[in-house]
């Protein structure tokens, strides 16, 4: 048996594509079933549904075999205790530095709101930028109009939350893309069924290219 960690929303919705191409469908749309263990199409393989920052814990810990999760999160877990053999192409976007538009960026210390508290340490660090990192779990965009914060770092695909919350894009730290992670032992005892996965997948990917 295979087991797969994948996060509802958004990459669900475009891993689906990926996984039906290699002959993987969920049994059961996880948006009208609360059933966490998703059966598929493949009797030797099921999914998990969970939340996007708990993927590379389940992997790391062997609880899923394979994972599909956001380099963002990957960036911030840390990814010593995962193998990272794909990047799938899906759920782009770019982590970004971003600040009230039209003000000029503070020098010395300023605060950051972001929930990539080790990145964006990471990031102000490289730059030689003081910084002071509040974590948050959510709407950072607010963070900077009520004072909390002098910028953020968050995602930005489309540029219309920042823009709506009158905020403007500053600086790019990378561009994101979801990536097919494994778990090293599994990839030792269950070679065969994944390699032969990860071969498929691959190839999907390249001809998407
Ligand atoms: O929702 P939940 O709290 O369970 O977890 P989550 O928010 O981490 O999950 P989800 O499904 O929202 O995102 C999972 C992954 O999708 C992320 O880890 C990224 O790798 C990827 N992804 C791609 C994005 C975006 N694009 C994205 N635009 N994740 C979030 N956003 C958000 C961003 O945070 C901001 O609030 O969308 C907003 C910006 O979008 P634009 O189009 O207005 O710029
Ligand atoms: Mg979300």
């Amino acid at each position: 048996m295979l087991t797969i960690a994948v996060s509802k929303g958004r990459i669900y919705e475009e891993a689906l594509p990926l996984l039906a191409d290699v002959g993987i469908v969920p049994t059961e749309d996880p948006k009208k079933s609360r059933k966490l263990i998703l059966r598929t199409s493949r009797d030797d393989v099921r999914l998990v549904i969970i939340r996007a920052t708990d993927v590379p814990t389940y992997v790391e810990y062997g609880a899923a075999d394979l994972g599909i999760a956001g380099k963002d999160v990957l960036l911030e877990y840390g990814a010593e205790g995962l193998y990272e053999p794909l990047d799938l192409g899906i759920s782009r976007c770019r982590l970004m530095m971003a600040g009230p538009k039209g003000v000029k960026p503070k020098h010395g210390r300023i605060r950051v709101a972001t929930k990539y508290v080790k990145t964006a340490r990471h990031f102000f660090a490289s730059q030689g930028v003081q910084a002071e990192i509040i974590k948050l779990y959510g709407s950072m965009e607010l963070a900077p109009l009520v004072g909390l914060a002098d910028c953020i770092i968050d995602l930005v695909d489309t540029g219309n939350t920042l823009k709506a919350n009158g905020l403007e894009p500053r600086e790019l730290i990378m561009s994101i893309s979801s990536r097919l992670i494994v778990n090293k032992a599994a990839m030792k005892m269950k070679h065969e069924a994944i390699h032969g996965l990860i071969q498929r997948l691959e190839s999907h990917v390249s001809a998407q290219a």
